[in-house]
């Protein structure tokens, strides 16, 4: 159900099960893991947008007949699911978002551990999670309330309300809304500024961000200059001083 292609340095991950509003079985959620595995290891590949097919939905959560008897099979086996972006895969480059349609449960939490969300003028977003008796535990209860004021998230974790998409941009939780076909030519215009950088300064960002979050401002200083030395050391970093003072477009070669 994942289709995954390559269009230069951008990484397109498509969530492909429309009839299913984008359920995510566990064979796709291998191909998920797959595609992105590949996308952190491709060092010709900067930032990746992951998205939906049609006009309905990018992803209405875990497929509820397949996945959820395989999480509580495995639950106390967790070495036995693929690690995800939501959990243990850790992933240096940007990831975008574009979701055209509802973004439910799981879904959500796939949105939530991208950097970058744009959403279509119809997309929904909630956790209905808790209307069946579960909770949002792939981070979506640790995600929301860092990324949008913690007494929203705590209404839509809580009661399972969902929130148009005027609503997440107002709070925070998608960067823009734009009509649905416009969502990925937005996204790949993101994309291709991000891919503009200098890939070893934008992926020690991603780093420092990301870890940064989890830290207390003294420690996250600590590791955004431990960073900072590998970014100065890099042949990215003088080709960029190079550059300036050739007043031309810099060369990045990643190293
Ligand atoms: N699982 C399985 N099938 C689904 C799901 C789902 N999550 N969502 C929709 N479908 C199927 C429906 O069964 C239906 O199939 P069929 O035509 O064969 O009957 C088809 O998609 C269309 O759906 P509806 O007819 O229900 O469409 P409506 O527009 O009437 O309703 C809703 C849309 C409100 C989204 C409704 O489909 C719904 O409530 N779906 C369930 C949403 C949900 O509860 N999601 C949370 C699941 S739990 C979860 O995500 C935990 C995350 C764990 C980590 C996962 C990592 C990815």
């Amino acid at each position: 159900m994942i289709e995954y292609r390559k269009e230069g340095r951008i990484a397109i991950i498509t969530i492909n099960r429309p009839e299913a509003l984008g359920a995510m079985t566990v064979k796709g959620f291998e191909e998920l893991h797959d595609a992105l595995v590949d996308f952190r290891d491709d060092d010709e590949l900067l930032v990746s947008i992951i998205t939906g097919t049609g006009d309905k939905a990018f992803c209405s959560g875990a497929d509820i007949k397949d996945m959820l008897p395989y999480i509580k099979r495995t639950a106390n086996k967790p070495w036995q699911q693929p690690t995800t972006i939501m959990r243990g895969l850790n992933i240096w480059k940007p990831l975008i978002a574009a979701l055209n349609g509802l973004t439910l449960g799981g879904g959500l939490e796939i949105a939530l551990a991208c950097d970058i969300r744009i959403a279509s003028e119809n997309a929904k977003f909630g956790f209905p999670e808790v209307k069946a008796g579960m909770f949002p535990g792939a981070g979506g209860t640790q995600r929301l309330p860092r990324l949008i004021p913690s007494g929203i998230a705590a209404e839509m974790i809580f009661s399972g309300k969902m929130i148009d998409a005027t609503e997440a941009y107002r709070v925070g939780l998608v960067n823009k809304v734009v009509p649905l076909d416009k969502l990925m030519p937005v996204a790949k215009e993101i994309a291709e500024a991000i891919c503009e950088a200098g890939p070893v300064a934008v992926r020690a960002a991603k780093e420092a961000m990301v870890r940064g979050m989890s830290l207390g401002l003294d420690e996250g200083l600590q590791l955004e200059g431990t960073l900072t030395r590998t970014v100065v050391f890099s042949r990215d970093f003088e080709e960029g001083i190079i550059a300036f003072d050739e007043k031309r477009k810099p060369k990045f070669q990643g190293r």
